[in-house]
C-alpha cells in the first residue's frame, strides 16, 4: 500500500488532544493505517496573523486511497475538529497537510504533492525527519534528513533571483535589517568565483516569465518559486522565517 506522510499543526484549543483524536479517527478508516507519529513540538508562529505558539508534528500513513481521496479525508477532519470560532485568519485548531504520497509528483488545481513548502520549513522538517529521515523527496532527490541539515549550515545564505537590480538591492537592504545574521545576495550580481564554492541555502526566484533568469536555470535543490510574492515583502519574510531556526 502507498506510504504517505502528513503534517499536523494547530494553535487553538487543546491541540495535543485534537491531534490524538484526529489520528484515532484516521486509523479507524478501513483504508488508512497510522504507521508512526513524530513527537509533537512547540514552534513559534510563522506569519503575523497569529501570536500563539503552534504544536507541530508529522505522521506516516499507509493507505489504499488515492491522493485526492486522502486529501478529502484530511479536509473533512480539519473541518470536523476545526470548528472553533476563528478570531483571526491564521490561528487554527487543526491543520492537516499531505506532504508526501509515495514518490508521486502531483500538481493539480486542488493538490500539490510533495507539499510545496515541506522541504524548507523547519516546523515541518523537524518532526518529519524523526520518522522519515531516509525518505527521498521526489523533486529535490535528496533525503528529508539532508533537506533539514542544509538549513542548519551557517551562515544561512538567502539568494534573490529574477528581479531588476534596484529592486533586488532595496529588498536585500530591508531583509538585512531584520535578519542581520543571514547572508543576502543577488543571483544576478553574484561574484562567480566566490559563489562557486558556496551553495545558497535558498534561492528565492521572484521573476516573471519575462525575467532574464529562468526558474529552470537555477540549481534544483535551493530554488524556490516565489514569483507570486513579487512585491509582497511580508510573504517573503515568512518564507525566510519558516526556514530559520525557531528560538
Ligand atoms: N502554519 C501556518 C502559519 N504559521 N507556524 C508554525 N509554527 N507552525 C505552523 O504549522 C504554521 C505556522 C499556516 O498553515
Ligand atoms: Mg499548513
Ligand atoms: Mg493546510
Amino acid at each position: 500500500m502507498p506510504d504517505c506522510y502528513i503534517a499536523l499543526g494547530g494553535n487553538q484549543g487543546s491541540v495535543r488532544e485534537t491531534f490524538a483524536r484526529a489520528l484515532e479517527h484516521l486509523n479507524l478508516h478501513p483504508e488508512i493505517s497510522v504507521i508512526q507519529t513524530s513527537t509533537w513540538i512547540e514552534t513559534a508562529p510563522v506569519g503575523d496573523q497569529t501570536s500563539d505558539p503552534f504544536l507541530n508534528g508529522a505522521a506516516q500513513l499507509s493507505t489504499s486511497l488515492s491522493p485526492e481521496s486522502l486529501l478529502l479525508e484530511l479536509q473533512q477532519l480539519e473541518a470536523e475538529w476545526g470548528r472553533i470560532r476563528k478570531v483571526r485568519w491564521g490561528a487554527r485548531p487543526l491543520d492537516l497537510d499531505l506532504l508526501l504520497y509515495d514518490q508521486r509528483i502531483i500538481s493539480t488545481d486542488d493538490l500539490i504533492v510533495p507539499h510545496p513548502a515541506c522541504w524548507y520549513r523547519r516546523f515541518v522538517l523537524d518532526p518529519l525527519a524523526e520518522i522519515a529521515a531516509d525518505v527521498i523527496h521526489p523533486e529535490k532527490q535528496i533525503t528529508i534528513q539532508e533537506l533539514r541539515q542544509r538549513l542548519l549550515v551557517t551562515p544561512f545564505r538567502f539568494v534573490l533571483a529574477g528581479l531588476p537590480p534596484e529592486e533586488t538591492n532595496s529588498l536585500i537592504e530591508n531583509l538585512q535589517q531584520r535578519y542581520p545574521e543571514v547572508l543576502f545576495s543577488s543571483w544576478e550580481l553574484q561574484d562567480s568565483t566566490e559563489s562557486a564554492f558556496q551553495e545558497p541555502t535558498l534561492i528565492a526566484w521572484l521573476g516573471s516569465p519575462m525575467s532574464s533568469t529562468k526558474f529552470e536555470d537555477l540549481p534544483l535543490i535551493p530554488r524556490l518559486n516565489l514569483s507570486e510574492y513579487q512585491g509582497d515583502t511580508e510573504r517573503i519574510v515568512h518564507v525566510l522565517q519558516s526556514a530559520l531556526d525557531f528560538q
